[in-house]
């Protein structure tokens, strides 16, 4: 039973699906921006099913968008074996973060189809809704209600953080078509026998070691709060310097102290980034008077991520004191980590040994919807390269023999999984 992939049609798939995008100029490399809901998104969603369809496969879409490809196995009440990941990409991204797993896993099943290859558990591909936190605030939106790890009401009354303010993901999902209780979504433990997730590594390992596949043992544990520093405005001439409470002043330090405090641990696996900076009311001859700060904070480790933001806690309480501003701080979410399935591990192990590709375990530090299905079921990751380690940028690149490769070991994968 020979399983072949088409790479020339993977690499045309992939840049169809590119082409869904928010047209913005590029220097260099295909720029991306597919948020969540929105036309481009729809009109992606809508161009996948059409190929699944063609392939006769069926479809279910759950009420926050979540949709499964299914190819029914001999034995359907069996837990199916499954893969996925997502096609929202963050503003001005690159076109392989999310879509090689879901185009991969496409190309899998397709050519699992056309090899005739003997299965007795169902196969699934998962596009998940929304991994990226760019719209509603919180990444992984479609996987944590999946896996019970976020309350349906709190994930309805998400407010869209793009566009109208009084618009809510309830509000947002709706006007896309996906109706419905969100308590709906969530899958049981054992829904799936196995789950693998194909990906790009984001970062430069493989390429740097020149090892075309990472099998990946843990994800590392993702946190998120949103920081509100208010201050007292007024007029850049007229306010003195000595009676000023400048919130953008008080979020610098702010700022500062996250980078201190995420070094301080002394390990590489603490990561602390503030990706946004809100600044009001942003015009150049005021005082800010308010500013909030959206803090992405990841470690392998959650309790030496918590001693991080403790340690920025007590700055905090400097700041309001010296500065006389307030901070109020919102957890936005704060995860357990990740292991791998040993036993997926060793299958891929095995598939990368028989055709003698050499692969690497190693540890996923971005987050993906893999960590919050192994709420649920087994998983593993699969990472392959991506040029310089660069992601979430236009220039972000994956070589079409790496994601063929990726997309081989998947498929073989799935086929003995779903022998299992
Ligand atoms: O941020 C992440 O780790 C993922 O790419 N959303
Ligand atoms: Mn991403
Ligand atoms: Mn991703």
């Amino acid at each position: 039973m020979k399983i072949s992939i088409d790479a020339t049609r993977l690499q045309t798939e992939l840049d169809t699906l590119a082409t869904f995008t928010h047209v913005e100029p590029a220097t260099n490399g295909t720029a991306v921006t597919r948020i969540v809901f929105s036309d481009d998104d729809l009109k992606a969603r809508a161009w996948l099913k059409g190929l699944a369809i063609a392939e006769g496969f069926t479809i279910r879409e759950d009420a926050v968008g979540n949709t499964f490809i299914r190819w029914e196995g001999t034995e359907p009440d069996l837990p199916a074996v499954a893969t996925g990941s997502h096609i929202d990409a963050i503003p001005h991204a690159g076109m392989y973060d999310g879509t090689v797993g879901v185009l991969g896993g496409l190309e899998a099943m397709r050519a699992l189809k056309q090899s005739g290859v003997r299965r007795r558990r169902s196969l699934e591909l998962v596009l998940l809704t929304s991994e990226e936190p760019t719209r509603f605030g919180i990444g992984c939106l479609g996987s944590r209600l999946l896996s019970g790890t976020l309350d349906p009401a709190r994930a309805d009354g998400l407010r869209d953080l793009t566009g109208d303010e009084e618009a809510t993901l309830a509000k947002v999902r709706e006007a896309a078509g996906f109706a419905g209780p969100l308590e709906a979504v969530r899958l049981p433990e054992g829904h799936y026998h196995a789950w693998i997730e194909l990906h790009i590594e984001q970062g430069p390992l493989l390429e740097r070691e020149d090892v075309p596949l990472g099998i990946v043992t843990s994800i590392a544990a993702p946190a998120g709060y949103r920081f509100i520093i208010h201050g007292f405005g007024g007029h850049a001439g007229a306010l003195l310097m000595p009676d000023r409470k400048d919130a953008l002043c008080a979020a610098a330090e702010l700022i500062l102290s996250i980078e201190k405090h995420a070094l301080a641990t002394g390990a590489i696996d603490t990561v602390a980034t503030v990706g946004t900076c809100e600044v009001h009311p942003g015009a150049v001859n005021s005082v800010p008077s308010r500013v909030v700060l959206q803090v992405d904070l990841r470690d392998t480790d959650p309790v030496r991520r918590e001693g991080v933001i403790e340690a920025v806690r007590h700055d905090c309480e400097q700041l309001r004191t010296r500065r006389g501003v307030t901070i109020t701080e919102e957890l936005v979410n704060a995860d357990a980590p990740a292991d791998s399935s040993p036993h997926i591990v060793e299958v891929l192990e095995t598939i990368c040994k028989e055709n003698k590709t050499p692969c690497k375990k190693m540890v996923s530090r971005a987050y993906h919807d893999s960590l919050f299905i192994a709420r649920i079921a087994p998983i593993a990751m699969l990472f392959i390269p991506c040029r310089l380690g660069v992601s979430h940028r236009p220039n972000e690149f994956a070589k079409i023999e790496d994601i063929a490769r990726g997309t081989q070991v998947l498929a073989e994968a799935l086929a003995r999984l779903a022998l299992e």
